[in-house]
């Protein structure tokens, strides 16, 4: 019988390399787990506790409620005041109140919130005056608040630009010794953009204490998520850049809390930006403009309701028994009047100086600017003569 090299090699028994160690996985600690983090059952039982990811007290979670509650009426009356002709446009944020209210409590107060035109609630949430939040969805002014004294920016339009101011703004920071946080709120689309790729490599170069925080709502208007990326999850972007990712359930509020908690935590200790992908849903149209029907199945939208994080948290909190029928109805009351004040100080139309479009665009104005600013001035002055 004749036998191949080969053969006689696999029959003869060899001594065994010892096994070269196997070289470190450079993405260990930066992957997210492969399901979202989630503390609480869609019917708001808990699920066993767990090491990585401790529940937040629960002093916070009922504050929590409260503030989603009042956040949700706000969105409610802001809507209203669309079709009242009070607010120009609206793009509501019904259903990711466990993402709008978690980001901005798990932030101190002299942290930074980095939101866009989808944010509103979370600005009321930070305590802002609804009616200065609402400035800029009215058309009167950039920003109806001021972004120093209140360490939140402006509501960015343009998609992901904020990206780079956070990061910017939390590398100076540092830079200054100060152990302040800046979060973005981003959406899902949005991570298409230049600009979010940019912001969070610089973040993760310059080891900027910047909290990500994308709220995949599933849609970019009426673009799916499906034909929007084709990355396994948008917690794996972070990875690319070196940055540490986690992926949530967003309408687990007490998941939300949870794990923006320990990326706020990881931010502020020096440790550079950290990624959360938190999947919620968008359960209106894009905005008031928008028809959400030519889009998107009725039965999809139901099938989110039934995952509404509102009814999963106070299901939650009445188990605990920190919350009974008197505080609920307490807190739904306080709603009503802060949406009653809200409509009410929004049926006051505001003057404004059509000239003060030309203010703070530079510090110095163009010679342009000033020739146009001339030329509204005497349109103006004319038009007044002519009613005069
Ligand atoms: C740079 C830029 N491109 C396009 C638009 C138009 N636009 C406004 S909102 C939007 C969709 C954004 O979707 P997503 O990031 O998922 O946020 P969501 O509205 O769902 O909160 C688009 C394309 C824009 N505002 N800025
Ligand atoms: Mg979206």
């Amino acid at each position: 019988m004749t036998t191949t090299p080969q053969a006689a090699r696999r029959a003869s028994p060899r001594k065994r390399r010892p096994a070269t160690p196997a070289a470190p996985d450079p993405a260990a600690g930066l992957l997210p787990q492969t399901e979202p983090v989630r503390l609480l059952n869609p019917d708001g039982t808990l699920l066993p506790a767990r090491a990585d990811y401790p529940e937040p007290p629960v002093e916070a979670l009922r504050e929590m409620y409260r503030r989603m509650v009042v956040g949700r009426r706000f969105d409610a009356q802001a809507t209203a005041l669309t079709k009242q002709g009070r607010l120009a446009v609206y793009p509501s944020s019904r259903g990711q109140e466990a993402c709008q209210v978690g980001g901005v409590l798990a932030l101190r107060d002299d942290d930074w919130v980095f939101p866009t035109y989808r944010e509103s609630m979370a600005l009321t949430a930070r305590g802002i005056d609804p009616v200065e939040v609402l400035t800029l969805l009215r058309g009167d002014w950039h920003c109806g608040y001021d972004p120093a004294q209140r360490r939140t920016a402006p509501q960015c339009t343009p998609l992901a630009t904020q990206c780079v101011h956070a990061a910017g703004l939390a590398y100076g920071e540092s830079y200054q010794g100060r152990d302040t946080v800046a979060l973005v709120y981003i959406g899902d689309g949005a991570t298409s953009e230049g600009d979010f790729h940019e912001g969070v490599n610089f973040a993760a170069v310059f080891k900027a204490p910047v909290v990500y925080f994308v709220q995949n709502n599933r849609y970019a208007i009426s673009v799916p998520l499906s034909r929007q990326t084709a990355a396994p999850t948008l917690a794996h972007k972070g990875v690319g850049y070196g940055v540490p990712s986690e992926q949530v359930d967003g309408n687990d509020p007490v998941a939300v809390l949870a794990v923006l908690t320990r990326a706020v935590a990881h931010a502020r200790a020096g440790k550079g930006p950290f990624l959360v992908e938190a999947h919620t849903y968008r359960m209106e149209p894009h905005t008031n403009a928008d028809d959400a029907s030519r889009y998107r199945d009725a039965d999809e939208v139901e099938a989110w309701r039934d995952r509404d994080p509102l009814v999963r948290l106070e299901t939650y909190l009445r188990g605990r028994d920190v919350l009974d029928d008197a505080a609920v109805a307490e807190i739904a009351e306080q709603a009503e009047r802060y949406a009653a004040d809200l409509r009410e100080r929004m049926n006051t139309q505001p003057t404004v100086d059509p000239l003060s479009l030309f203010d703070h665009v530079y510090a110095e104005p163009t010679a342009q600017l000033v020739e146009q600013r001339e030329q509204v001035r005497a349109e103006l002055a004319a038009a007044a003569e002519e009613d005069a």
